[in-house]
């Protein structure tokens, strides 16, 4: 173990994870995810050896499908309450290990400890919230056009579902779709990203052990390992009607061709390019936190953050000086250390496109307002630190138009009126999230209006991160178009069935259709 690893005690949240021996190089715990080769885990934080997680060979991954398959059987008959009551006691054990798990979600992926801490509370949340759907998965009932009919549709599980999820949110992501499809009545096959392994092997030893005291086939949550020939394994699999993935627009597209081909389901979270509008009517100050939250939290990293942010005329240089300065207040490093802001990216190629991106901007025209680069010396030899950056763009440069995940964030300019900066912050192929600054409702309700923002979520007085699990999460356009979380998200885990009842002595048609023997 890493001094930093020591100092923060991260040796003390592996043994409260059960992972106590994953510094041997080997991993433990029940779980089905295999016997292929070692990927090791390293922490973004100080290069350190984390521990060695195995990978799931084709075999292994047949022994999970017949598990899951299996555990299905059983989970889809029991009432959904029940499922329900599962799903808080899983819960419980997340209230019980939130400081650990926050700790390893830090360490292991780079965000800061309270972001990390925030992550485990989404999964706290989204759990709290599936617990009280579990007697609401409610269908409609209808009126029959015949007479003596009744008609009305109810909801079932629909299988066993595949979760492909990021090294961004290494859990949170997970629970939004597994809390839900759980009390839906569906067994789960998980693949974390092959960055953030432990994380992922955190979180299946406590689903199952909660489901081992109950008594319930470990199949209902499995685990797979490695890199996108597994997720693969998945994608073709016709014993899998629903994939939820989320990650880069590429894969996305990979995996849709891949699902829909088989006339598969899935939901995709994909990237978003998401903007600010700051109005000449903006709270500046409000504007600032919103703004650097959105763009230096988890160092960029999130499908959320801010990219662009397009400012009017009126307010250009006073948002921008504001700027400017809060930058220099940044702490960078150790991000388990409470008083920095921001940690590492997750690794060397994410640094590399991070580079790329300020050389880019600047050979498109733009003029870089706050310097970027990779910081080196004591306390950041994992390579991973980078300065979060600004840089004055516009909208159609190639790089402004792309995701890159990294603390790199565009001013654009717009003068007159409110659609000119909505027409720049729609005017990109991503469309997950979006806000507005304004104290004027016109403007608002104007960004919100069908004529307004195109994206999933469009916020009013804060930034574009940081949702909520209480409403539907995701994107239009290449963010790929599905919902997850709350709201009524849970309808794309069930198959809907309409079913008629004739208590008649009759046999009457729809349509009055006569066919008379
Ligand atoms: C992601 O980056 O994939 O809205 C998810 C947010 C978080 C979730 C982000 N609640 O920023």
């Amino acid at each position: 173990m890493s001094l930093i690893a020591t100092d923060f005690g991260i040796d003390k949240s592996l043994r409260a994870l059960g992972l106590a021996d994953v510094n041997n190089g080997t991993s433990t715990g029940k779980h089905f995810f295999g016997s292929g080769e070692l990927i090791a885990s390293c922490s973004p934080v100080d290069g350190a050896l984390i521990g060695k997680v195995s990978t799931t060979t084709r075999e292994d991954y047949e022994k999970v499908i017949t598990a899951a398959t299996e555990g299905f059987a059983v989970w889809r008959t029991m009432p959904a309450p029940q499922r329900g009551e599962i799903v808080r006691q899983f819960n419980d054990e997340l209230r019980r290990l939130k400081e650990p798990l926050g700790k390893l979600v830090s360490y292991e992926m780079g965000k800061s400890y309270q972001e990390g801490l925030g992550e485990v509370q989404e999964m706290i949340d989204i759990c709290d919230f599936a617990v009280g759907l579990s007697r609401q998965l409610h269908g409609l009932t209808m009126h029959s056009e015949r007479p003596g009919h009744r008609m009305y549709e109810q909801y079932h599980p629909l299988g066993v579902v595949g979760i492909i999820s990021a090294f961004n949110f290494p859990v949170a992501v997970w629970s939004w779709n597994t809390a839900l499809a759980w009390v839906c009545g569906d067994a789960c096959i998980w693949k974390g990203s092959e960055k953030t392994p432990l994380t992922s092997v955190a979180c299946q030893n406590i689903a199952a052990r909660v489901f081992a005291e109950n008594g319930l086939p470990e199949g209902i949550s499995c685990l797979i390992t490695g890199d996108y020939t597994v997720g693969e394994m998945m994608t073709h699999d016709d014993r899998i009607p629903l994939v939820s993935a989320t990650g880069s627009i590429r894969m996305g597209k990979i995996v849709a061709q891949a699902v829909a081909a088989r006339l598969g389901k899935s939901l995709l979270e994909l990237g978003g390019n998401n903007a600010i509008i700051v109005t000449p009517d903006a709270d500046i100050k409000n504007t600032v936190i919103g703004a650097v939250f959105g763009a230096v939290g988890t160092c960029g990293q999130r499908c959320t953050s801010t990219r662009r942010l397009i400012i009017h005329d009126e307010v250009y240089d006073k948002v921008k000086d504001a700027l400017v300065a809060a930058y220099k207040q940044l702490r960078i490093g150790n991000p388990l250390d409470e008083k920095n802001h921001v940690g590492p990216l997750i690794d060397k190629d994410a640094v590399a496109r991070y580079l790329h991106a300020l050389d880019k901007v600047e050979e498109e025209g733009g003029k870089i307002l706050v310097e970027g680069g990779v910081i080196s010396g004591e306390g950041y030899e994992s390579g991973c630190y980078v300065k979060p950056a600004i840089a004055e763009a516009e909208n159609h440069y190639e790089i402004v138009q792309e995701e890159t995940f990294a603390p790199v964030l565009y001013l654009l300019r717009y003068s007159g009126d409110l659609d000119n900066a909505i027409n720049l912050q729609n005017g990109v192929k991503q469309g997950l999230s979006s806000a507005i600054m304004t104290n004027s409702l016109r403007e608002a309700e104007r960004f919100l209006s069908v004529a307004g923002s195109d994206c999933g979520i469009a916020n009013v007085n804060i930034g574009t991160s940081g949702a909520e699990i209480g409403g539907a999460f995701g994107g239009e356009k290449e963010t790929g178009g599905g919902r997850e979380s709350g709201s009524d998200a849970w309808k794309v885990y069930m198959r809907r069935q309409t079913n008629t009842i004739n208590y008649t002595t009759e046999l009457p048609l729809a349509q009055g259709i006569k066919f008379d023997l």
